[in-house]
């Protein structure tokens, strides 16, 4: 993390993007977050995440681009350009998709890389509660801890996998991993997203 974020500037960076969604400006989706944004700071900064450091993330990684250090005109004129769903920063090691499920094994592989080719450098990837229950996510964790991989995986809990509870559709109450070994290689936070899972809520929502 290059400079010291406060929860102000990166609600006021999704507050500017939702302004320039409501005017029908972005002809991409938009998947807007806030409520999450003191976790996600003390998450840069208690791990130190940094240059070498690569960031995985998926639909919703506009604080992820700016905690890592992407400049500010350049993660939006991506989200301009349509982007906003998988943003990529090669430059930054930030390299997000819009499909579920579809970097888990790519971050254990980069912290596989790093590992072994003595390089200096962590793997994070940062995923929602109903990603954190796929089978792919269990498999990358479980492969992480037992090669002892350099390698986080943030879970941010909002409950809700687009429109569809979470922990119903599991019949638990916790995670998966909960209590578990896995844990140990899992950083996870509740929070209550106060946007709708894509766009502002109207028109169409997936
Ligand atoms: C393979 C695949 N299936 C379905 C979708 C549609 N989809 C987008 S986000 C999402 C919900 C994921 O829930 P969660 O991991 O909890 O993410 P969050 O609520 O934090 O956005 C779904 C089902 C998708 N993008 N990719």
């Amino acid at each position: 993390m290059a400079k010291q974020f406060t929860k102000e500037d990166l609600s006021s960076f999704e507050k500017e993007i939702a302004d320039i969604f409501a005017e029908g400006k972005i002809r991409a989706p938009v998947h807007l977050r806030a409520g999450r944004e003191e976790q996600l700071i003390k998450i840069f900064e208690d791990e130190q995440i940094g240059d070498d450091d690569f960031v995985y993330g998926f639909w919703d990684a506009h604080e992820l681009a700016l905690l890592k250090g992407v400049p500010r005109e350049e993660v939006k004129q991506s989200i301009l350009d349509g982007n906003s769903i998988a943003l990529c920063f090669p430059k930054y090691n930030v390299l997000c998709s819009g499909i579920v499920g579809s970097l888990m094994g790519t971050a254990v592989g980069t912290a596989w890389s790093l590992k072994n080719q003595n390089k200096p450098g962590r793997s994070f990837l940062f995923c929602g509660d109903m990603s954190s229950e796929t089978g792919v996510f269990h498999e990358a964790v479980k492969y992480a801890t037992h090669f002892d991989l350099p390698v986080k995986f943030i879970v941010s809990d909002n409950g809700l996998s687009v429109m569809t509870d979470t922990r119903e559709t599991w019949g638990s109450s916790d995670p998966w991993f909960t209590g578990t070994r896995y844990a140990e290689k899992i950083i996870y936070f509740k929070y209550k997203n106060a946007y709708p899972h894509s766009g502002l809520g109207w028109k169409i929502k997936f």
